[in-house]
């Protein structure tokens, strides 16, 4: 108890001093990780073990065996490829247009993302209609600052991401101040983006030289022309 209680006075006084940056290590008890986020009020909610080992392991490897693509945005006039893999899986007739230049088309749910999509539903409350797969195939993917405000999703969306694989920094900033936290989302966890986080924050998960494993996340949303 004393040895939890020094932790904690620790983490705050990290916190005080640093709040513009703060950080929530792997290596932070997760009591602690949830009391920080508890402090400054993210529009966020983290599930450290939403899915045990065994479940997280099996998921990653079903993943990673699906058909992969990696699409081309148009920037500032210009066309580059998506520094990442993606697919799209989902309810028929629930387009996902990004950025105005990438169109995913979703394919029937698998058995498996509707159960996951069902295990996230009892958990967080939120209905979703599809799921965006990223497929980072090491450090050197990313995705770059972007809140997901497309109007097919409706107004301000819950999403829920899962991460499978290696663990990647998530990076919050807020649209008021600038302030910017940063989370390590690891295998087996969901994160939840609270309805509002996506007007009042960005997110992106930067480069990394640290980082050569993979990680496939998912992110679950919804859709006006939802089914289910
Ligand atoms: O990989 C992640 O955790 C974030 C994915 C994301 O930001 C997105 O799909 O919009």
């Amino acid at each position: 108890m004393a040895q939890q209680f020094d932790a904690i006075h620790r983490a705050l006084r990290y916190v005080e001093r640093d709040h513009h940056s703060l950080q929530l290590a792997p290596s932070l008890p997760k009591l602690m990780q949830l009391l920080i986020l508890e402090q400054f009020d993210a529009p966020i909610n983290y599930f450290p073990n939403f899915l045990s080992k065994q479940e997280a392991d099996w998921l990653f490897t079903q993943s990673q065996r699906l058909t992969w693509q990696q699409n081309q945005i148009t920037m500032l006039g210009k066309v580059m490829p998506v520094p990442r893999l993606e697919t799209i899986y989902g309810d028929s007739g629930c387009d996902y247009l990004y950025s105005h230049s990438v169109l995913l088309q979703p394919k029937p749910w698998t058995e498996w993302l509707l159960w996951l999509k069902e295990k996230i539903e009892t958990t967080t409350q939120h209905r979703y209609h599809i799921t965006v797969g990223n497929r980072y195939r090491s450090g050197r993917d990313s995705i770059s600052w972007h809140s997901d405000d497309e109007p097919t999703m409706g107004k301000e969306p819950a999403i829920s991401s899962v991460s499978l694989g290696a663990t990647r920094r998530f990076s919050l900033k807020s649209r008021q101040d600038s302030s910017i936290q940063h989370f390590d989302l690891e295998h087996g966890s969901l994160l939840l983006m609270r309805p509002g986080c996506q007007s009042t924050h960005l997110h992106q998960v930067p480069k990394s030289t640290k980082v050569t494993g993979e990680r496939i996340n998912w992110t679950f949303r919804p859709h006006i022309n939802g089914k289910s």
